[in-house]
């Protein structure tokens, strides 16, 4: 198994932009909220450490990951922000429950993202346990929310740097 060989959230930090001018959002889901408060806090660290400033971080909760796409199109409808970060952790259970949420969240926030043109960030733990979610919220298998800030840090940079009047991708020429 991949994720045994490595510790998911080492990176390399000579990649990442200063991010002293980026305002970021992020939504946290309350849901499963021993996991997602640790993701939150390996996220935070990783974004201030590389230079987001505290009156440029935006943070709403929301009830659960079902909430995630909704919570992000409120935030981005409130603030300029360079990217959105969106934690929650779906856990298997008995039911499809989590097929229906993990689902509904990565379509809904792929959409936010092509419709308003900002890089919506997928920081949702779908593991089949509590262990498992556990070893990936600052345990053995690192924290997949720092990952999600370096995600959110490198589109960041790309949705800034995009060229001027150059919004299509067409083919045409
Ligand atoms: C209902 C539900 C269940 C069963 N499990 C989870 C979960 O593991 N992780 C999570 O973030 N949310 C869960 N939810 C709540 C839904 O995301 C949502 O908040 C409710 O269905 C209300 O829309």
């Amino acid at each position: 198994m991949a994720s045994a060989r490595k510790n998911l959230s080492t990176y390399d930090e000579s990649n990442l932009p200063d991010a002293t001018e980026y305002t970021i959002g992020v939504v946290v889901a309350d849901w499963n909220e021993d996991i997602t408060h640790a993701l939150y806090e390996g996220c935070y660290d990783t974004l201030t450490k590389h230079g987001v400033k505290e009156e440029n971080l935006h943070v709403v909760q929301v009830p659960g990951s079902f909430e995630l796409p909704s919570g992000a199109r409120i935030l981005a409808g409130r603030e300029k922000l360079d990217a959105i970060i969106c934690i929650g952790c779906v856990i298997k259970g008995e039911t499809k429950h989590d097929e229906y949420i993990n689902n509904a969240v990565a379509q809904g926030l792929v959409n936010l993202s092509i419709a308003t043109g900002k890089p919506c960030i997928f920081g949702v733990l779908t593991p089949n346990t509590h262990e498992q979610a556990v070893d990936r919220a600052g345990g053995k298998h690192g924290n997949k929310g720092v990952e999600a800030a370096v995600t959110a840090l490198r589109m960041a940079e790309l949705y800034r740097n995009k060229p001027e009047g150059k919004r299509s991708i067409g083919f045409g020429g």
